[in-house]
Parts: C-alpha cells; sequence; structure tokens
C-alpha cells in the first residue's frame, strides 16, 4: 500500500490533477534555422501554434549540460539553504507557490533578471565557494540563447516582410530589455500515479506575457500545448533543441496575426524534469502596440497601446490562467 505524507496530501488537495492525455504533438513545427526558409517556416509556425521546435541552433550543448548541472547542484541542497535565495519577490527561489495570487504547482524554481546585478546577490550566495560557477554557467548560456533568439525575431520580422529587420528582436537586445530567465525542477511523484492514476500539475496552464520564451529540458516528458481547437497535447522532450514560444507582447506587436500559446507542465511520476527558459520582454517603459506595417487600416488594429510596465503590472495582478490581454484589446 502507498502511504501518502500528511504534506504530500495537503499538497495535493490544492494542486490540480488532469486524467493522464496520451495525445502526442506529432505535427510539431520543427524549424532547421539555417534552412533558407526558415523565415516563412518561423512565421507559418507563430501563426498556427504561437510555438515550434528550433534545431541546428548555434548554442554550445556543453552550455546546456554545464548550466543544467549546476540546476541539479542548486535543487539538490537542503529545504533550508534553498530557502536563503527565497522569497521569489519577483526574483530568487520559490517551492510550490507561483506568482503573488495563489497558483500553485508541483515545482521549485528560481527566477532570475537576464541582469545579474539585479536580484542576484541572495541566490549566489547560497552557492558559497563556488558562485562565480554558477553565474558564468547562466551567463554563458544566456548569452548564446538571447543571439538566437535576435536571429529569430529577425528571420521572423523577413518572413512578415516588415522593417526593419530588427524592428522586434531591437526590443529584447536594447540593454535595458526587461528579460529574465527561470530554472524550473518538477520532482517527480509516484505516489499519486499509483493512488488515483491521474497527473499532477508542475506549472498551470498560461501564455507567457513576454515576446519570445525560449524553453530548454532534460529529456523527462511533461510540457503539453494548447492547440487552436482547445485540445492539449503532450511534446516529446528534445534535450538538444529548443522550444520557443510567441508571448502576449509578441501577439499585440503582430496585431495578433501571431498568437500566444497556452501551455503547461504536468509531473512525471518517475523522472525529475529540469527545465531552463529565456523570456525575451521589452524595457519597462517601452511603447506595445500593433505595428503600422502589420495593421491595413486604423479600424482593424486589434489592441490599444500600453507600455511593459503597465502589462507587466497587470500580469502580477492576474492569476495564471486568466487571459490577460483581454482588457487591452479595442472594443
Ligand atoms: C509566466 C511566464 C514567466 O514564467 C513569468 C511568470 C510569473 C511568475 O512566475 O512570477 C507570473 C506568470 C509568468 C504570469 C502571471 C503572473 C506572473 C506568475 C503569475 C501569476 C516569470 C512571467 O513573467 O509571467
Amino acid at each position: 500500500m502507498v502511504v501518502l505524507s500528511q504534506s504530500a496530501l495537503e499538497h495535493f488537495s490544492v494542486i490540480k490533477t488532469y486524467k493522464p492525455s496520451s495525445c502526442v504533438f506529432s505535427e510539431i513545427p520543427v524549424i532547421d534555422i539555417k534552412n533558407p526558409e526558415a523565415k516563412s517556416h518561423i512565421v507559418k509556425a507563430c501563426e498556427e501554434y504561437g510555438f515550434f521546435k528550433l534545431i541546428n541552433h548555434d548554442v554550445p550543448l556543453e552550455f546546456m549540460a554545464s548550466l543544467e548541472a549546476q540546476a541539479v547542484k542548486f535543487f539538490n541542497l537542503s529545504q533550508s539553504e534553498k530557502d536563503k535565495a527565497g522569497p521569489p519577490d519577483p526574483y530568487g527561489y520559490g517551492s510550490k507557490r507561483i506568482g503573488p495570487n495563489g497558483d500553485v504547482g508541483w515545482i521549485e524554481y528560481l527566477l532570475l533578471n537576464t541582469n545579474p546585478e539585479i536580484n542576484c546577490q541572495k541566490t549566489l550566495a547560497v552557492f558559497k565557494d563556488s558562485p562565480q560557477i554558477f553565474r558564468s554557467a547562466v551567463e554563458k548560456y544566456i548569452t548564446e540563447v538571447k543571439k538566437m533568439a535576435y536571429e529569430v525575431l529577425e528571420l521572423a520580422a523577413d518572413g512578415l516582410r516588415i522593417e526593419p529587420r530588427n524592428v522586434l528582436s531591437k526590443l529584447i537586445r536594447d540593454e535595458k530589455s526587461d528579460s529574465c530567465f527561470r530554472l524550473n525542477h518538477y520532482p517527480p511523484c509516484p505516489e499519486l500515479q499509483t493512488l488515483s492514476g491521474r497527473n499532477l500539475i508542475g506549472f498551470g496552464e498560461h501564455t507567457d506575457p513576454q515576446i519570445i520564451s525560449v524553453l530548454r529540458s532534460n529529456n523527462t516528458s511533461g510540457l503539453q500545448i494548447c492547440l487552436r481547437d482547445d485540445t492539449w497535447v503532450s511534446v516529446p522532450p528534445d534535450h538538444s533543441s529548443f522550444f520557443l514560444f510567441v508571448g502576449d507582447a509578441l501577439q499585440v506587436l503582430t496585431n495578433g496575426r501571431f498568437q500566444s500559446v497556452k501551455h503547461r507542465v504536468l509531473a512525471d511520476t518517475m523522472k525529475s524534469r529540469i527545465s531552463m527558459i529565456y523570456f525575451g520582454g521589452p524595457p519597462l517603459n517601452e511603447k506595445i502596440a500593433p505595428l503600422p506595417s502589420l495593421v491595413s487600416k486604423e479600424e482593424d488594429c486589434l489592441y490599444k497601446e500600453f507600455t511593459w510596465c503597465e502589462y507587466k503590472y497587470s500580469a502580477y495582478k492576474s492569476k495564471l490562467a486568466d487571459f490577460r490581454l483581454g482588457q487591452f484589446e479595442k472594443n
């Protein structure tokens, strides 16, 4: 008989469970960034799914492996050590609680600003003798992933035939860009499967507020995306590729031509899932509105103009699953 600890039971009562969905996303768009047709493939994938897998990139695999090793090292520390890097306000270590409004999941994480000077000290202090190794692994990885994200946004602009080709990438390239980075650990959860045959939610359904998100995970499954017909499909993991997500701000900039994708992560019953995600956001004072070249007549403009700061503020007042763009739509 499986005996659940009291604390596990308490968590299961608040964290949502789902009947396992066996549907694997077999048509996942796979884009070779070096293919001469990549620009049109990216546009098609962003229009149809708001999501794609990117292969043949130049991010060294050893950068992914070293950062994953650092993440494992951190998450293997005792709870009291990890707690010293918390709470996430919004940066720092968090466990089970996601955001400030009562969302919870079977997860622990480190949320960092991509500018290491911001809010990183309490995290680095936990690495005691080797904070520089962690910091350098994060920096090397982020530098390469950012370069790749710029390239993807430039290819997207080419594919959309908008000019200049850096009209999107400059927003996340700006030195004041408000981008962040998260290391997630979804511990395995064998008890729940045995008890009820259901899956436990690791990170609940949501869209990312930023422009673009770049995810890399180890080879443990769990990521699901929601298709336009509202069905959820599982994305097979691939530790040497990246998965890219259109965020809400890119939906607005493209006047809804690209759509941000709802996604979630389910905890695995047997294996730990480790993921690292770069969220490319614009500077806080940047005005976000549909690009004029993507709006033929003024009446076709779907969104009101807002600053990234206003959007972020409203996101932090919302629950994870809320439809955050609703209040910025024109009627
Ligand atoms: C979702 C995307 C990123 O992980 C994140 C998340 C943030 C958080 O975990 O602090 C939010 C969530 C995310 C959207 C709505 C708000 C803010 C939790 C939450 C309930 C770091 C982000 O930028 O927005």
